[in-house]
C-alpha cells in the first residue's frame, strides 16, 4: 500500500490529537507533526478547520477533521486492523470509542469546576462511567483482548489525565474498578502511548490547570 504525503495540526496537550499520533505510531506510519497555539490560532488554520479544532490530517491537498474519522482512514490505508472485523464488534468499539469523548467532556467539567460541589458532581461521574466500563469490560491486557485496538489509543490519553491529578491529590478514582486500573497499567508502558506527547508534557498540563481559577487548582500545596 502506498503511504500519501501526511501532515497532522496538533496541539501539545490535546487528547484527541494524541489518539491520531498513538495511530499513526502504531501503524509506523511516516507523518509530519505540525503544533499550533489554539490560543492564538493562525490564520491558516482557521481556513482549512471547519470546527477550529485539532487534530486536522492534511492529505496530500485534503484536509480531514474529527479524530475517530482520522484514526480510521489511518487505519484503512495500512496493512492489519486495529479495528475488529465483525460488524457488531466495531460497532461496540466505536460505541466505547465515543464514551471515551464524553468521559473527556467529564474531565474538563473536573478540572474546571469552580466550586467544591461542582468538583464532587463531576468526580462522581468520573467514577460513575468508569464503573460502566468495568462492567462492559471485554478483556485483557487490551481492551478487546491480546491485541491492541483503537478503543486503547483514546484511553491512554484519558488515563494520563488521571496522572497529572493525582500529582495534585489522591482522589481515589479506580478503587472500584480493578480492570480499569490494571489497564490504565498496561496502557501506561504502550511505547505509542508513552511518544505520543513530548517530554514537558506533565509540566505543560500542569500550567494549563493552573492557569484556571478552580477547586483542583486550590488542592494543591
Ligand atoms: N470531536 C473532536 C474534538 C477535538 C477537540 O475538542 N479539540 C480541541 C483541543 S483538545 C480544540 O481544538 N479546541 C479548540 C477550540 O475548540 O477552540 C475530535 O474528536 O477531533
Amino acid at each position: 500500500m502506498s503511504i500519501p504525503e501526511l501532515e497532522l495540526i496538533s496541539h501539545h496537550l490535546c487528547p484527541y490529537v494524541q489518539r491520531a499520533v498513538i495511530t499513526l505510531l502504531e501503524k509506523e506510519i511516516p507523518h509530519q507533526r505540525t503544533y499550533i497555539d489554539l490560543a492564538n490560532k493562525p490564520e491558516w488554520f482557521q481556513q482549512i478547520s471547519p470546527l477550529g479544532q485539532v487534530p486536522l490530517l492534511k492529505v496530500e491537498g485534503e484536509v480531514l477533521f474529527e479524530s475517530a474519522v482520522i484514526c480510521e482512514y489511518l487505519d484503512e490505508i495500512t496493512l492489519g486492523s486495529l479495528h475488529p472485523a465483525d460488524p457488531l464488534i466495531k460497532a461496540k468499539h466505536r460505541a466505547w470509542i465515543e464514551f471515551g469523548s464524553s468521559i473527556l467532556n467529564t474531565i474538563a467539567g473536573f478540572y474546571n469546576a469552580p466550586t467544591e460541589a461542582v468538583f464532587e458532581q463531576k468526580r462522581y461521574e468520573l467514577i460513575n462511567k468508569f464503573t460502566w466500563l468495568d462492567r462492559h469490560w471485554q478483556g485483557s491486557p487490551y481492551f478487546a483482548g491480546e491485541t491492541f485496538s483503537l478503543v486503547d489509543a483514546v484511553y491512554g490519553p484519558i488515563f494520563r489525565y488521571f496522572d497529572g491529578f493525582e500529582a495534585i491529590a489522591d482522589f481515589n478514582f479506580f478503587a472500584d474498578t480493578a480492570r480499569i486500573r490494571a489497564w490504565r497499567q498496561t496502557l501506561s508502558v504502550r511505547p505509542s502511548i508513552q511518544n505520543a506527547v513530548t517530554q514537558d508534557y506533565p509540566q505543560l498540563l500542569l500550567n494549563f490547570f493552573k492557569r484556571r481559577d478552580s477547586y483542583l487548582m486550590r488542592l494543591q500545596h
